[in-house]
């Protein structure tokens, strides 16, 4: 609409209303636009002893505050084990090394890292890698479960994504805090592996 007459304050103040009206409706629509690319896609995976059984699966939910993580293990030893993300998604059996070492990727802003190693220390004052989950217990029938939250991690795009290139996966060890629930086996072997896929 062309102004015809500057002098005529109410059609100017409609026109200025209606700029105003549209700058309210293009950023209503930039936000909507922000949202749905936010949104991430979940994954899962499936956990396999070094026999090719399933021993468990996990489940990962992107939140804001971060990955949400649900663990469901069978078939297990009792007692408590250390469960860990590790950097590659691979699998290979019998000891699974091909996972690599634990995923702690370190592409944070400084401020979000500031803020992580207050939260996040080890014992000796280590920060703790991000992809660390508690220790899951088993209990006699072999049965555990566990959820937690990964603040630093996302399902989302970049490095510190666990659907990065070259993948994640998700490892538990025979035990953990040094005991293991399997005789003869070391604490930190690795008894079971699944791969995170979306
Ligand atoms: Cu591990």
């Amino acid at each position: 609409m062309i102004n015809q007459n500057p002098n005529n304050f109410q059609s100017r103040f409609s026109s200025k209303f209606a700029i105003l009206l549209s700058c309210v409706a293009l950023a209503t629509m930039g936000s909507t636009v922000a949202i749905a690319q936010t949104a991430k896609p979940n994954a899962t995976a499936n956990i396999f002893n070094f026999k090719g059984e399933r021993v468990g699966t996990a489940t990962f939910i992107q939140t804001p505050l971060g990955v949400k993580v649900t663990l469901q293990v069978q078939k297990l030893a009792q007692g408590e084990h250390m469960v860990h993300l590790h950097e590659k998604g691979k699998c290979d059996a019998p000891d699974f090394k091909t996972s690599g070492d634990h995923f702690n990727p370190v592409d944070m802003d400084d401020e979000h890292h500031d803020r992580m190693q207050m939260q996040n220390k080890h014992e000796e004052g280590k920060q703790k890698p991000a992809g660390d989950l508690p220790n899951i217990k088993v209990k006699q029938d072999g049965n555990g479960s566990l959820t937690a939250l990964l603040p630093e991690l996302t399902l989302g795009t970049g490095k510190n994504s666990l659907l990065k290139q070259g993948g994640t996966s998700i490892i538990i060890h025979a035990g953990a805090n040094g005991k293991s629930t399997i005789p003869n086996v070391d604490y930190k072997t690795r008894i079971a592996c699944g791969i995170i896929k979306p």
